[in-house]
């Protein structure tokens, strides 16, 4: 956790500076996903790796910006070291340019190969219940780390002048409860019955609802901070063209759900929970849907009706 701080306040300096010094911008690359590889996330992958790998901890990466995973072994050369690392290091970064908030999403897990044998792919395809620990950076208006280590989930708010982390946030709790769905409504057409039915759901008033309000900022670590902290749910539903849903299992749904799960919320892949799934792949997507628990309840009664 000391290196991920000292990775996030690079992250960050980089980050509020980059439309001064040209760190704006593609770098006329394509990564393993297909994306535009933004100047921030290149820098912020490489951050985020060179940190970890110089501290005796971590044996191996995956990264959301690498093909494959990173073996890294300790300054013996052996691969003593006994968590793996799996992170998306700049997450909503088709946002930098217009400077809406941005990401990092992290998981951690024990190796499941011997200590001292080299890392392998299985290390990193384990259950998102066999997390040790899970967080997000938010590099929003301020920027705060939120994780957990499986004994609920705590915040802190970085104090730019000083360098350090305040515990701004301490045991956060989820609303059961919420009034605010986070979804990309220019897929509808392509989205399922009961997906569609959900969100007449939401846009319904009567004597027992008033309407949901629609917030989407198109960056998942903002979307699911502002619904952590007031309640609401967030959705990346599977549809006509993304038949796997759009977010990575690994460093995305997995770590997030952890969150949520340790904060009282819900999470699902729309039949269950996301941290069930056996992974088979390191860059694999799933349907995923986060938010208050009675929410994520409701929107699963009604995606009953696409199993017929
Ligand atoms: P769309 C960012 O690329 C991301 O992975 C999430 O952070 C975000 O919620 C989603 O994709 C936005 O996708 O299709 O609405 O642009």
């Amino acid at each position: 956790m000391n290196g991920i701080g000292l990775a996030t306040k690079i992250v960050n300096h980089e980050v509020n500076k980059a439309g001064l010094v040209d760190l704006i911008g593609e770098v006329g690359e394509i990564n393993v996903q297909g994306e535009a590889q933004q100047k921030l996330d290149l820098m912020a992958n490489h951050t985020f790796i060179e940190t970890l790998s110089k501290r005796e901890i971590v044996c191996g990466i995956a990264s959301e910006e690498e093909d494959s995973f990173i073996s890294i072994n300790s300054f013996d050369m052996q691969n003593k070291n006994k968590y793996v690392l799996l992170i998306d290091p700049l997450d909503g970064s088709s946002n930098i340019d217009v400077n809406v908030s941005v990401g990092t999403i992290f998981s951690i897990y024990r190796r499941v190969t011997p200590i001292g044998s080299p890392v392998t792919i299985e290390d990193f395809l384990q259950k998102g219940r066999n997390q040790v620990a899970a967080g997000y950076i938010i590099y929003g208006s301020s920027t705060m780390l939120v994780f957990t280590t499986g004994k609920g989930v705590n915040g802190f708010t970085l104090n730019q002048a000083l360098g350090t982390f305040y515990l701004s946030h301490p045991n956060i709790k989820q609303p059961e409860d919420g009034a605010m769905y986070s979804i990309n409504e220019g897929n509808a057409d392509f989205f399922t019955t009961g997906l569609n039915n959900y969100l007449r759901y939401c846009k319904a008033g009567d004597d027992d609802k008033m309407p949901y309000k629609a917030r989407y900022v198109g960056s998942l670590v903002a979307d699911f901070h502002r619904n952590l902290l007031k309640g609401g749910i967030y959705l990346y539903p599977k549809s006509a063209f993304d038949r796997q849903g759009k977010l990575r299992l690994l460093y995305e749904c997995n770590p997030i759900a952890f969150i949520a799960e340790q904060a009282g919320g819900g999470e699902s892949d729309g039949k269950g929970s996301v941290l069930d799934i056996e992974p088979t792949e390191l860059h694999q997507r799933v349907p995923f849907f986060t938010g208050s628990k009675n929410m994520v309840k409701k929107l699963e009664s009604f995606l009953k009706i696409d199993d017929n």
